[in-house]
């Protein structure tokens, strides 16, 4: 059977089994478009920018695993998604993306709506494609789907010029493709494990060091097993949160610059260091000649290149870290590291995360807003946005379920969090989806409160409302003499340029996010008091049919704490307010 190149991309979309697609139209998509109009099984979710659809098929991959699915147009479309598929890619998301373009006579030629996608979006993607043949468009799905979901996960572009789409030809998806110079490695190399066995049950101050490869594997639960048959006490990154329940007695929180004061010092010490997942990202290591001075290193990845290339491995192990794990599991014995736990110990009782109290009179504490949330919501999804929100959810929150923290990791982009959110509302319905969100990044994608309105998503924003890009400005207040350039949100024109500080000079917050939610249909509440934030809270959780915005009033100047200053060593932490050093 012949069929329009548009009507075998939809067939191909049935049998990859995508249940939904993030979209938004544009001339040269509305082929696709067409036929999707009458092939109702696939959902498309009309987002209301091509980042948003981006992020929200990213939440979608994120939460549930599947491959994230979307389709824009070409050009200013295709554009739109660069920041999406960067912060997909940075943190190993599967999604495909499909941007329309120009027919293939016009491409090179300026035409209408023309951007060279492949070209912009080639270092920002695992893989990408032009599909040059009509021949070649289902085979060339095929491998987009099987190269974003295999191996070290990623986004994969396919550029689809309209005259492939209208071009009759071929009806045939194939099931399988092979992919010359694509083997990703699964098992690991047995001797390599054995090795890090022995070494592991040599060890007196061995940690594990758990990232986010950990939730893409699959390997929550057998990392689990393998931590209580050893015993031995686990740091890990901002994307492996969660992969050991934050309030497990082993669990010592997150290493890095805004780590614990436990894990930080444990990593210090440690004699072995078993690394899962990781990356060994800056964020996480610190000053890399002061990381782990007196460690054995072990480092399982997907990805050969991230093996040894920020840190000297001893026992490099390639592979799929959930078959990597159970291959292990039979070969391990608990260490004696019974002193080493005691260290531990002392450690984690010397400085708990306990953050500065809020000044008498003043405003809320963002810790306990998010406090509350947990308490509320234990067993939600939480997105964040990033800046100070995203570090007190991380801190703040416990987490005890694998794939329950979506935050842009590696990009860091604000933005992320609310459709991140409305995509894990839609791959997830039967959960809560709480977003942690800044005053300043919610704005970045706010008009997806359209979306979220328009599908019905019970998502919850809780916004920590403090008037400032305040991760920007805590930079400032610590290492910039608190000149607050750029980074206040109630500046105004009248402000004196001497600006004293934040007070009841200042001029009134723009936009006012409850007015703002009212007026996308959404529910807006605001909370100025801590004895309001719990009955907010449930509030929201009896709102189930359209989404929730809760301006939460903070302490304007409150910080994130411990902070490890740029360039510093991971032992070097900024404790409090007072700067006190250990
Ligand atoms: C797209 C983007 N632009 C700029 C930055 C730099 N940046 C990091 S955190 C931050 C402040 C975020 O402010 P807000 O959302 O209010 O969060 P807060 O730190 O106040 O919780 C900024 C500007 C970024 N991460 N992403
Ligand atoms: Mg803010």
């Amino acid at each position: 059977m012949r069929v329009s190149g548009a009507e075998l991309f939809v067939k191909a979309l049935r049998e990859e089994g995508v249940r939904h697609l993030f979209g938004f139209p544009g001339g040269v998509v509305i082929p696709v478009f067409d036929v999707l109009y009458s092939h109702k099984e696939i959902e498309v979710i009309l987002a209301r920018h091509e980042q948003g659809a981006v992020h929200a098929a990213d939440g979608y991959a994120r939460s549930s695993g599947r491959t994230g699915v979307c389709l824009v147009t070409s050009g200013p479309g295709a554009t739109n998604t660069v920041t999406g598929l960067a912060t997909a890619n940075f943190d190993s998301v599967p999604i495909v993306c499909f941007t329309g373009q120009v027919s293939r006579s016009m491409i090179g030629n300026d035409a209408f709506q023309e951007a060279d996608i492949v070209g912009i979006s080639r270092p920002i993607t695992k893989h990408n494609y032009l599909v040059l043949e009509r021949r070649d468009l289902g085979r060339i799905i095929k491998e987009a789907f099987t190269i974003a979901s295999t191996g070290r996960p990623g986004p994969v572009l396919v550029d689809l010029p309209v005259d492939v789409l209208k071009e009759k030809g071929d009806s045939d998806y194939p099931r399988s493709v092979t992919i010359r110079g694509y083997n990703p490695t699964t098992a690991g190399h047995s001797g390599q494990i054995k090795r890090a066995a022995q070494a592991l049950a040599r060890a007196r101050q061995p940690l594990f060091y758990i990232g986010g490869g950990v939730h893409i594997s699959g390997a929550v639960e057998v990392l689990r097993r393998v931590v209580e048959k050893t015993r031995v006490p686990v740091v890990h990154s901002l994307m492996g949160t969660g992969a050991i329940p934050s309030d497990d007695p082993l669990c010592l929180g997150m290493l890095g610059m805004h780590g614990t004061y436990a894990a930080n010092m444990a990593v210090t010490h440690s004699d072995l260091l078993f690394a899962v997942g990781v990356r060994f990202d800056d964020r996480a290591t610190g000053n890399l000649s002061k990381f782990a001075p007196g460690a054995r290193i072990i480092h399982v990845d997907q990805d050969p290149l991230a093996i040894a290339r920020n840190v000297p491995v001893e026992i490099p192990i390639v592979g799929d870290a959930r078959l990597v794990l159970e291959a292990i599991e039979p070969l391990l014995e608990a260490p004696a590291i019974d002193a080493w736990r005691v260290r531990v110990e002392a450690w984690r009782a010397e400085h708990p995360l306990a953050p500065e109290a809020p000044a008498e009179g003043s405003r809320l504490g963002p810790h306990r807003v998010i406090q509350a949330i947990s308490r509320v919501f234990p067993d939600a999804i939480v997105c964040t946005e990033v800046g100070q929100n995203q570090m007190w959810a991380a801190q703040f929150f416990t987490f005890r379920h694998p794939r329950s923290l979506l935050t842009s990791g590696g990009l860091g982009t604000m933005g992320y969090g609310f459709p991140a959110a409305i995509g894990a509302q839609i791959a997830n319905p039967e959960r809560r989806v709480v977003d942690i969100a800044g005053d300043g990044s919610i704005q970045m994608n706010i008009q997806e409160l359209a979306t979220a309105v328009a599908q019905k998503l019970p998502v919850i924003v809780a916004i920590l409302n403090n008037g400032y890009l305040g991760m920007v400005r805590q930079w400032q207040e610590l290492f910039y003499e608190r000149r607050y350039s750029s980074t206040c949100l109630t500046t105004g024109a009248d402000c004196p340029p001497d600006c004293p500080g934040p007070g009841d000079h200042c001029p009134i917050y723009r936009p006012d996010f409850v007015r703002l939610a009212e007026a996308y249909g959404a529910m807006g509440l605001r909370v100025c008091r801590e004895e309001e934030i719990e009955p907010a809270l449930r509030k929201a959780a009896a709102c189930t049919d359209r989404p929730v915005f809760i301006d939460f009033i903070v302490d304007r100047e409150f910080n994130v704490f411990p902070m490890v200053a740029p360039g510093a060593g991971i032992d070097t932490m900024i404790l409090g307010p007072e700067g006190g050093r250990p």
